[in-house]
């Protein structure tokens, strides 16, 4: 045990450098706190440090995806609709001359314990390297992808070729020219990559298991002047993006159902959302489509209806675009493309449906299924992440009395609004499980829930207390909401990571909170009424 008056005191360590981490550093310490962020990476960035496959790109559109701070946005410039990972990456260092972030950030720093302690109302947390802190306040702002999910192929570490997950890419990148690329996965990252190999390799096998349900993205080249234009609206836009119904500034459902108009306005309303491109047509058509069967059906036949148009092999057409659909749609994520359903009208694309030929083992050589040898050069790993909880459990987590973590969450997560658990006072996570997450724009929420945590700190501070923690019975009210909404959409309709149904073995409920508004309205409540559900102290 490191001597106590040794260790670094701060008022809040944040674990994350991604958006969350970033707006809540900046925000504490303009409030006079002092805290720091520690973060794995080797720069700021979180998700768009470690997610640096080739295609890798944003799915919301500019300028929903950034910060909302004047001196931030006046002289930053996108040069795309949908920028890439090193515009991304760019950004972060723009950020940071502006904000002078990394100050206050220990990179290379991953961290695997935190310890409440009682006596102090504190937290000890400690770094892989042995580096560790003692903290009022533990905001682990870790997003909902820190943890990559990698399945346990027999033979997967035998393979000769370079073999990686999307999420921990070699920062040096992989050369896929003239090899033959095998994906397996085929989600937002796998779409992105398959793309990619598309472009070059001499041969790309995609195994998929699920058709991905994938939008048109309408990617296009932003200038200068036509940003400079639009930025007179941004405070407008910004503030429409927070404080509005979808935490994008642009995508506004019709409120009617898709059922109650006649069939030329419904295809009217659903032409126009494919026309936007990006998610218009997943979150900006009729407002029903996401809990009401016959509307998602109506979504979904005029989805099938596009994408088949665009493949030429009848056979491929049905395995990508299948007549019955595989899931409600949207009920889980859907993927932006840009020339997705090309690559397979190209004679040097296999697809390889693992629902007929499941993937038996990996060779040396490739990707044995049940009836062939694949041979590859290099093989990616699309699939997905042990989203939400992952990056949770994966460290020692232990509040009051030694309780952990990951046991406390065994049979479910249980929190308060998504910020804070029972047992662990002090803990306050930003953009984590039961808070609308994956159903929020990433900037937003950093915004909209950044600030909440920053309030309800300097109220804290102003009182003197020391100690706040989410109570057992504001828990259980939260879970049964949780339910409420998972029972009221078509969400859990899906083998989605929404609902941690993609990974054996994980508990499958709803992850995540669908509804941006009327989560934001309960967080309001409840600090307008000094914190109910919290017990202060
Ligand atoms: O992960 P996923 P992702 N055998 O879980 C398949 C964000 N993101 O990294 O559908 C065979 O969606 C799995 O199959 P199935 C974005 O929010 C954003 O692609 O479970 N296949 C699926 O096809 C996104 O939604 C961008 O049947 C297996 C794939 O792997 C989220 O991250 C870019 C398998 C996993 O898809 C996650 O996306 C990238 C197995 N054992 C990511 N296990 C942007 O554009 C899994 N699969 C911003």
């Amino acid at each position: 045990m490191v001597d106590k008056a040794e260790t670094e005191w701060l008022d809040a360590l944040i674990v994350g450098a991604g958006f969350n981490g970033v707006y809540q550093l900046h925000r504490l310490r303009q409030e006079g706190f002092k805290a720091r962020i520690f973060d794995a990476g080797r720069e700021l960035g979180g998700i768009w440090y470690w997610n640096c496959y080739p295609g890798a790109r944003v799915d919301s559109h500019v300028p929903n995806y950034e910060f909302s701070i004047p001196e931030v946005w006046r002289d930053w410039t996108w040069s795309e609709r949908f920028p890439s990972w090193q515009e991304l990456r760019a950004y972060f260092r723009h950020v940071d001359r502006k904000l002078d972030i990394s100050r206050d950030v220990r990179f290379n720093t991953r961290v695997t314990e935190a310890r409440f302690d009682a006596e102090q109302d504190e937290w000890l947390i400690r770094a892989e390297d042995g580096y560790q802190v003692r903290a009022r306040f533990f905001i682990p702002c870790l997003g909902f992808a820190a943890q990559a999910y990698v399945p346990d192929y027999p033979g997967l570490e035998t393979f000769a070729g370079p073999c990686h997950h999307t999420a921990r890419w070699p920062q040096h990148g992989v050369d896929l020219a003239g090899k033959r690329v095998g994906v397996i996965g085929t989600g937002a990252s796998g779409v992105q990559v398959i793309q990619e190999a598309g472009r070059v390799a001499s041969h790309t096998t995609v195994f998929q298991r699920t058709p991905m349900l994938a939008l048109p993205m309408r990617q296009r080249r932003l200038d200068a002047a036509e940003q400079a234009k639009m930025k007179q609206e941004y405070p407008a836009i910004f503030d429409q993006r927070n404080h509005g119904p979808t935490s994008f500034y642009d995508l506004v459902p019709d409120p009617r159902s898709a059922m109650e108009v006649s069939e030329e306005e419904r295809l009217a309303v659903f032409e126009d959302a494919w026309q936007k491109g990006g998610f218009h047509f997943w979150a900006g058509t009729f407002a029903d489509v996401l809990y009401n069967e016959a509307s998602n059906r109506e979504a979904y036949r005029f989805w099938r209806y596009k994408t088949r148009a665009r493949i030429k092999d009848p056979a491929l057409a049905e395995k990508l675009a299948p007549t019955e659909p595989p899931h409600p749609f949207g009920a889980k994520r859907p993927s932006l493309e840009q020339w997705y359903y090309e690559v397979f009208n190209q004679h040097n694309t296999t697809l390889v449906d693992l629902r007929e030929e499941p993937i038996e083992e990996i060779t040396p050589r490739g990707v044995r299924t049940a009836s062939a040898l694949h041979e590859l050069d290099v093989l990616v790993l699309a699939t997905g992440f042990d989203a939400g909880t992952g990056g949770f459990t994966r460290m020692d987590v232990r509040g009051v009395d030694g309780r952990r973590l990951r046991d406390y969450w065994a049979d479910g997560v249980r929190t308060h609004l998504g910020y804070g658990v029972p047992g662990f006072p002090n803990m306050l996570m930003l953009y984590g499980p039961q808070s609308p997450t994956a159903f929020c724009n990433g900037p937003t929420c950093a915004e909209v829930q950044g600030e909440w945590v920053v309030d309800c700190l300097r109220r804290l501070r102003s009182q003197g207390r020391t100690r706040i923690e989410a109570t057992e019975e504001a828990a259980n009210a939260w879970v049964k909401h949780m339910h409420d909404l998972e029972e009221m959409t078509l969400l859990s309709r899906a083998d989605s990571w929404y609902m941690g149904a993609n990974v054996p073995g994980k508990r499958r409920e709803l992850l995540f909170h669908p509804g941006v508004r009327i989560y934001l309205d309960h967080c309001d409540t409840c600090a307008k009424n000094s914190y109910e559900g919290f017990r202060i102290g």
